[in-house]
């Protein structure tokens, strides 16, 4: 090993003040298996999640309990085993679990319920049977991890009862959970028949955060009505432990982006995206997993009212809409897709002229440099959830715009509106409004342009997702 290597991997290895060992419990793991040249390896998942905590674990050695990403086969169960210094301790779940645990409770029941019911949440008591037996047995791992003393972080709603099964299992611990979805009002999540056992589930933690000050608050609330805990909206008492709750705004590896943002091959993508597209029209685009969380239906609308109207035509302007296929096992997710892709038939069969198609939508996943090269080449972002925890897609897009250049029309209910107050904020249920919206978005000043992004890069830059893993494990250790 060369002395500059040897230094790096000391360096890398500093423990973090006050944690021994950290172990993670997430749905999936942090990895993921690829087959290359005929042979099956393990590979570094991409995503926001993994790059931000897996840092922190490899520094202190640390264990990641999660689902591998594949149904459970038959024969022996996948062992634990090391990658780039993470313990990986698998949870093999089998199809009827996914079926039930997954796709059920936790994307048809409790997806839709936290983002305010905007499709009408499925009760079935067989799935919530399954999401207490898959809690246990990550419970069960977690705590065949862990030791007396250790720090462990569990994460999202498909593991709200994993705290308080770990704390009976291994009571010395020190454990967060973080939610990346909104916590619903009180009286929504009232509806939910086992909101006491969730809530009780939730406050086997010492430390639980949420996107945003309304999402703490809203758990406070519904903590202090649907179980025996007091105290105030940051502390509540419960069993007789103090457990703290804050908002912990996540965000993106801001350096990565820019350094994307920067690379000459992708620069020279973005440009072959507008030329494609037409030089002199202003390009609008779109980038969602397709949910019905994401208002994508309604935004397409408000697309086709400002053409209809003739406030704009597709001379001046060209949509793009990227979907990433989602959850595709779930009814509703068939439905908002049959929504979606009429939306898309209607608009350019009205309004495409030869040469000139209204609407561009690509249904696909893309690597991240194809990803990029649609941000630089996009004049207006288009982020319209009706409810969306955070939304990393429009801080992506702000960290890309090097130039200051570039305008974001943002939901008011995403939590990036919280923190992003320069974007254009709209109200996706008024097509009205956001119709008008992106006709302004379209006709900005450059000097409104460069205020407004110049403002939203600082927010960005100042908090990248390294300070988010560091504020939450500080505090938690605390
Ligand atoms: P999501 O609902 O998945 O996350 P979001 O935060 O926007 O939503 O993250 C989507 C990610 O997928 C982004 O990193 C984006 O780059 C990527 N992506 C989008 N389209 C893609 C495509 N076509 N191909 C490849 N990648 C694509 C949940 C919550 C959010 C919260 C995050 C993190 O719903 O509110 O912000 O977790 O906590």
């Amino acid at each position: 090993m060369s002395p500059q290597a040897q230094t790096k991997t000391d360096l890398d290895r500093k423990s973090i003040p006050g944690v021994d060992r950290l172990t993670i419990v997430a749905n999936r793991l942090p990895v993921r298996r690829v087959e290359q040249g005929g042979r099956k390896r393990w590979q570094r998942s991409p995503g926001g999640l993994v790059s931000a905590v897996a840092p922190f674990v490899e520094r202190c050695h640390g264990s990641w309990v999660g689902w591998p990403g594949y149904p459970e086969k038959e024969g022996p169960a996948l062992k634990p085993f090391t990658h780039e210094d993470i313990s990986i301790r698998p949870v093999p779940l089998s199809q009827d679990e996914l079926d039930t645990f997954y796709y059920g409770f936790s994307n048809a029941t409790l997806w839709p319920l936290y983002h305010d019911a905007i499709r009408p949440p499925v009760f079935r008591r067989s799935w919530w049977r399954a999401y207490v037996h898959v809690n246990r047995r990550y419970a069960q791992a977690a705590a065949r991890a862990v030791e007396p003393g250790d720090t462990v972080w569990i994460h999202d709603y498909q593991l709200q009862l994993v705290p308080s099964m770990l704390r009976e299992l291994v009571p010395k611990l020190r454990i967060g959970f973080f939610l990346h979805i909104p916590f619903p009002p009180e009286e929504i999540f009232a509806r939910l028949p086992w909101r006491t056992q969730i809530i009780e589930g939730l406050l086997g933690s010492d430390l639980i955060g949420f996107q945003t000050k309304l999402g703490a608050q809203n758990f406070s609330r519904a903590a202090r009505r649907f179980s025996a805990a007091r105290g105030s909206d940051r502390q509540l008492d419960f069993s007789g432990r103090p457990i703290r709750v804050g908002p912990y705004p996540i965000s993106i590896d801001v350096k990565h982006y820019e350094q994307l943002a920067a690379s000459p091959e992708i620069i020279k993508r973005a440009e072959g995206l507008r030329d494609q597209m037409g030089r002199n029209r202003r390009v609008i685009l779109g980038v969602d997993r397709l949910d019905y969380t994401k208002g994508i239906d309604l935004r397409l609308r408000a697309f086709r009212d400002v053409l209809e109207r003739g406030r704009l035509s597709v001379r001046d302007c060209v949509f793009n809409q990227i979907a990433v296929p989602s959850r595709e096992q779930v009814e509703q997710y068939q439905e908002l897709r049959r929504n979606v892709e009429e939306e898309v038939g209607r608009i350019n069969g009205e309004f495409s002229e030869p040469g000139l198609p209204a609407v561009h939508y690509h249904r696909r996943n893309l690597p991240v440099e194809d990803l990029m090269a649609f941000y630089l080449a996009a004049d207006v972002l288009v982020i319209t959830p009706l409810r969306d925890g955070m939304n990393l897609v429009a801080k992506e897009y702000v960290a890309s715009r090097l130039d200051n250049t570039g305008v974001l029309v943002l939901s008011e209910f995403a939590g990036a509106a919280h923190e992003l107050r320069s974007a254009l904020l709209v109200n996706p249920y008024d097509i009205d409004g956001m119709a008008s919206t992106l006709e302004s978005a379209v006709r900005l000043s450059d000097r409104d342009v460069t205020r407004r992004m110049q403002a939203m890069r600082r927010v960005v830059k100042r908090h990248d997702v390294f300070k988010w893993a560091d504020s939450f494990i500080t505090e938690l250790t605390r």
